[in-house]
């Protein structure tokens, strides 16, 4: 659907299927295009900016994150930056929940009972999990998603606190009805679920490092449904596997699809791959955002979605 409005407005070049442009094809396109439409997948580094030719004005990121692009280089060449923010707020919130009820609940262990056969009828403690009910949630960046997983957690009667870059005023928040904590080690320390909801930035690369993860709980679960480089994931697997750590849901990892093999492993640990927007109507709402952010830009305005480097 985006692609064929697009193709109807612009003279596009497509990218082979759904797989990852290689560096040679991303140069090839930052020399020929005047915009670029680039996924998570698409590393828009200095180098392949230095190849970009006068006519590359704009890249459109296909994303909310932006961390795929050096946004201040890209605006020293003067060539602008949007994404896709808000569209897809609600569907990677309403993972963030799948994940934390995936683990709490034990979820993939009931499936595969299941799916091998071997479920013999009902027990009293057969696969029990822990209830989320009153449990202290912790939200780390408390951006539109990270609000938007507060909302949900309050109506599965979870306690939440949160730690941000910046505090929310203060009906924000007695609207959701949350807590701040000045200090990410305090908050960390006393939570019993701690979700990822922060951009990746050089600041929040490996925020949860070796230090913070064990000032978790023991009993405590961690998910990720954000960027996988906030969290050391080979700290965050040795942790699990010596049960520092009681289980994570991740849907993200620090090195793209290259995941700790090790985490596989564990049977205290949810493994999705990236779908935290995936919903059918998300994709073609950010679809839609990408083409109002180029035709407004061609049109010689300012776009909606404008990134600049201050923001990060
Ligand atoms: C997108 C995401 O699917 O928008 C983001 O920041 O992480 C994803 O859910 C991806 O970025 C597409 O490029």
């Amino acid at each position: 659907v985006v692609e064929a409005r697009l193709s109807e407005l612009f003279d596009v070049t497509l990218s082979e299927g759904d797989v990852q442009m290689t560096r040679e094809q991303l140069i090839d396109a930052v020399r020929r295009a005047d915009v670029l439409v680039p996924t998570i997948t698409d590393i828009v580094d200095a180098g392949v900016l230095a190849q970009a030719g006068e006519n590359l004005k704009l890249i459109a990121n296909f994303g909310a994150g932006v961390d795929n692009i050096d946004v201040a280089t890209a605006r020293q060449r003067g060539i602008h930056v949007t994404n896709t923010p808000g569209v897809l707020t609600d569907d990677t919130a309403d993972m963030t929940m799948a994940l934390i009820l995936a683990v709490t609940r034990r979820i993939p262990e009931g499936l595969a009972v299941m799916q091998k056969g071997d479920w013999n009828g009902w027990s009293p403690t057969a696969l029990l999990g822990g209830r989320v009910g009153g449990r202290r949630l912790g939200i780390l960046g408390m951006g539109r998603i990270g609000q938007a997983v507060a909302r949900r957690a309050a109506a599965f009667g979870m306690e939440v606190h949160y730690n941000n870059r910046r505090r929310l005023r203060p009906e924000i928040e007695e609207d959701l009805g949350v807590r701040y904590w000045e200090s990410l080690d305090q908050m960390v320390a006393r939570v019993d679920i701690l979700s990822i909801n922060c951009p990746h930035t050089p600041s929040t690369f490996h925020l949860m490092n070796a230090r913070r993860l064990a000032l978790m709980k023991p009993t405590a679960v961690i998910v990720n449904t954000s960027r996988g480089e906030v969290i050391d994931e080979n700290a965050l697997t040795r942790m699990l596997r010596s049960g520092a750590i009681a289980g994570a849901g991740l849907d993200v990892f620090e090195h793209g699809h290259e995941i700790n093999p090790r985490l596989r492993e564990l049977p205290n640990v949810v493994l999705l791959p990236h779908m935290g927007s995936a919903t059918v109507e998300g994709r073609v709402e950010m679809g839609e955002k990408v083409i109002i952010n180029i035709k407004t830009f061609d049109d010689g305005h300012r776009p909606p979605d404008l990134v600049v480097p201050a923001m990060l």
